[in-house]
């Protein structure tokens, strides 16, 4: 089958009936928290992914749970609520801020005949919708297929029969298997390009490396901010927006610090809990701009409730995932943003034991400019001064 062909399945069975936001939909948001979280603090992030993907949003409903259930995840007599509490608002969809398994997703599609969304896609839907080059767009491709085969059988009846169509299938062979056999092709073919593009990337990084100045990476939570201070520190021209993972990207600038000497920043694809593991080939290039860092700049959102816990996300992923026990450490700045919403005795207080914590930290905003010139001399402080290239030669 060609992509075509693939494209019309996927489309038909899959992504064009069921299981995906296109904006539009009418939601009830449906938030599982297991002991000791805080819920309202994830169903306001389950909100603004929704938000950004364009659903409206007409409901919520909260469950504590600690196990989830194998059949419906939130258990038959709350299910039976959240399809009340649907009806009332007149919603199609229910979205879920868990991963459910592909049993359970179809098991509430049939019980509530309304369109059932987890996290995970509500995430790889946004990345879709956001995917802004031909790289970002294949590293999505290649996460929604790897999240769509397991669930294939899923979605619709029609798969899973024998097709009609003479001479295309071996004996046996169902139009499941056939579409199968075609995703999995196809993830074959997006995985050899995406390759590609990152051994391309690879020899200009390398040669960047050996001559070029030396490299800033920002990283940090989704909507902390790191585009604003991208743009703060080299006029890049970067998007900034208030939505989730608004930057798919990295984007690379020159920056000019105090002591006279130039620095590379590179703009990064932001972080969050729980991010569906198919995306993190998508993260490549961010990736590796993390690991090639002579400096890490943390950008924290310190007017947000969360912002401890998304540093402790931020950190988790960068200090274990990405960089490998025999990478080196690049030293750390964390830049505690957007001090102009700091409004309230309490949100200062909060911010400032989050400065004593993250050390060496600085309070600005990357929005108004304050402090950003600080910042400029605590990285021309912690840079590590390369040799000259040329000196190499001598
Ligand atoms: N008030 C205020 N708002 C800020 C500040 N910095 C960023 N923002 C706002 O926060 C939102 C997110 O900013 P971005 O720079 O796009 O955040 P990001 O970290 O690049 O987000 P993603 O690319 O989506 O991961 C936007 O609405 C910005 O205008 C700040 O210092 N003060
Ligand atoms: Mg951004």
């Amino acid at each position: 089958m060609g992509r075509a062909g693939l494209k019309r399945l996927v489309i038909e069975d899959y992504l064009g009936l069921r299981a995906r936001i296109y904006g539009g939909e009418r939601a009830i948001l449906v938030e599982v928290t297991p002991p000791g979280a805080d819920p309202q603090e994830r169903l306001a992030e389950l909100a603004a992914l929704a938000w950004t993907a364009g659903v409206h949003v007409v409901g919520t409903a909260l469950q504590r749970r600690d196990r989830p259930d194998p059949a419906t995840y939130i258990g038959k007599g709350k299910v039976a609520e959240v399809l009340e509490l649907a009806r009332r608002h007149g919603a199609d969809t229910l979205i879920f801020g868990v991963e459910l398994s592909p049993a359970q997703a179809r098991n509430l599609e049939e019980f509530t005949g309304l369109k059932i969304i987890d996290r995970s896609q509500l995430i790889l839907d946004i990345f879709a919708l956001h995917a802004g080059t031909k790289e970002a767009a294949l590293a999505v491709e290649l996460a929604q297929l790897q999240y769509l085969l397991p669930r294939l059988r899923g979605w619709g009846k029609a798969l899973s029969d024998p097709g009609g169509i003479v001479g295309t299938m071996g004996p046996g062979e169902t139009r499941l298997e056939q579409s199968r056999r075609a995703i999995r092709r196809r993830i074959q073919a997006l995985e050899r390009e995406l390759k590609e593009a990152a051994r391309a990337r690879e020899i200009r990084r390398a040669k960047r490396r050996r001559f070029g100045p030396p490299e800033v990476a920002l990283v940090g939570y989704t909507n902390s901010g790191k585009s604003t201070l991208f743009n703060a520190l080299t006029r890049g021209g970067a998007l900034v927006a208030d939505q989730l993972f608004a930057t798919l990207d990295t984007k690379v600038r020159r920056t000019l610090l105090p002591d006279g000497r130039m620095a590379l920043v590179t703009d990064t694809v932001g972080f969050i809990r729980d991010l569906p593991p198919q995306l993190i080939p998508a993260f490549h290039a961010t990736l590796e701009a993390v690991r090639e860092a002579d400096l890490l700049l943390f950008v924290i959102d310190a007017a947000s409730p969360a912002a401890s816990l998304q540093l402790a996300v931020v950190r988790h992923v960068v200090f274990t995932q990405i960089l490998k026990p025999e990478d080196p450490r690049p030293p750390v700045v964390y830049v505690l943003n957007k001090l102009d919403l700091l409004t309230t005795p309490e949100a200062w207080r909060r911010a400032e034991t989050l400065l004593g914590e993250a050390q060496p930290g600085i309070l600005l905003s990357a929005k108004t400019g304050e402090n950003v010139d600080e910042l400029r001399k605590l990285m021309a402080e912690l840079l590590p001064h390369k040799a000259p290239a040329l000196t190499r030669y001598h």
